[in-house]
């Protein structure tokens, strides 16, 4: 059976991007696959958080996962610094990966902006971290939205090219000579990348400072009904098939929503919806997304209220994804040299 590990930031405004790209693949991909599910707050602290706001926003997202209807217990669910292992192998990938790889990285391009020389250290190197969540569990598979896919191609390069060089080291003491697999991104469904309610050109995001361009997962119905009839669209009527979606960014994205909420297909809901106006499509959306999101905003909300809890199960993932990560670690101080207790 094959492993399963992806994670979320906790940088506050879980929105629906986040529930459709990444996190209604993770509930799916517990039938088939042993799941790690990490809420990665190594990574927010790339960019300064607030230590009170840190912490709600780690049981935040725990919750998410928990209402979207991920099992802790049959699942692996925690927060990555509870696990030292993945800062460790961190540290080992940046001497793999190469300044030049990492240079291409437009999430940095664009999170650093144009004052680069005053971006963390840490935010440079956050694709070489994310390379170790996933190599250090020898995960096979990636749920991610579209976004995410050059990090991904990053992490290939970089599990590869350790496997290289330490191939001797690696043959001479008995392991696989892939040590590392090669991790599959798993970007699926209709809404791998949904966008700004307010831009269609602009990704859905939580750092946007228009709350009015993303749909919370905390959102009540008043709030999503605001929201998706502020929506920006254009004056021409629903088009009947997918094709008439293509130079309409808006329509599109909003049709993509739809789908994904529903389940269904986009030519599928352009069949029912092509040639209407966009209000009466709206309302339908409202309804959908308030009849999907509502409950999983509930669930969080009550969840919250019990932040004992959430922490005992973020604990209790912790130990188990440390029993595979440090065995993971083990050896790959084995293969580097270093000295260890046997
Ligand atoms: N708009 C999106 N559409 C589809 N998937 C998305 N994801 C994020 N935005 C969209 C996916 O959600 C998962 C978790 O993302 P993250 O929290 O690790 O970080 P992010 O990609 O940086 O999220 P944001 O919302 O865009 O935050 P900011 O504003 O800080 O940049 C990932 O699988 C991601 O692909």
């Amino acid at each position: 059976i094959q492993r399963v590990f992806s994670g979320v930031q906790p940088t506050g405004n879980l929105h629906l991007g986040n529930y459709l790209g990444a996190i209604a693949n993770f509930v799916k991909l517990q039938e088939t696959h042993n799941c790690i599910y990490c809420v990665v707050d190594l990574h927010a602290i790339t960019v300064w958080q607030n230590p009170d706001e840190l912490t709600h926003n780690i049981r935040e997202v725990t919750a998410a996962f928990l209402a979207s209807g991920i099992d802790p217990d049959k699942h692996i669910v925690f927060n990555q610094s509870q696990v030292a292992e993945h800062a460790e192998l961190a540290w080992v990938l940046n001497c793999v990966a190469r300044l030049g790889w990492l240079n291409r990285m437009t999430q940095f391009k664009e999170k650093a902006g144009k004052d680069r020389e005053n971006a963390s250290v840490g935010l440079y190197a956050y694709p070489n971290l994310m390379a170790a969540d996933i190599l250090v569990y020898r995960a096979t598979h990636v749920p991610v939205g579209e976004d995410q896919k050059q990090h991904l191609e990053l992490a290939r390069d970089i599990a590869q090219k350790f496997n290289n060089d330490f191939s001797e080291s690696i043959a001479a003491k008995g392991y696989d000579a892939k040590f590392f697999p090669q991790p599959e991104p798993l970007i699926t469904g209709p809404a791998t990348r949904v966008m700004s309610l307010r831009d269609g050109s602009k990704k859905m995001s939580k750092s946007d400072p228009s709350d009015y361009s993303r749909i919370n997962l905390t959102d009540d119905a008043d709030a999503i009904a605001q929201k998706v009839r502020k929506a920006k669209t254009d004056p021409e009527p629903l088009p009947s098939e997918e094709d008439g979606l293509k130079a309409r960014p808006e329509a599109d994205n909003l049709v993509g929503i739809y789908a994904a909420l529903a389940g269904r297909t986009k030519a599928d809901v352009l069949r029912e919806f092509g040639g209407g106006q966009f209000s009466t499509f709206k309302s339908t959306l409202v309804d959908l997304s308030v009849d999907k999101l509502g409950p999983i905003g509930n669930e969080m909300k009550r969840l919250m209220q019990d932040p004992a809890h959430v922490d005992a199960v973020l604990v209790k993932g912790a130990g188990r994804a440390r029993a595979i990560a440090s065995e993971t670690m083990k050896a790959v101080k084995n293969i580097v040299g270093f000295v260890q207790a046997k």
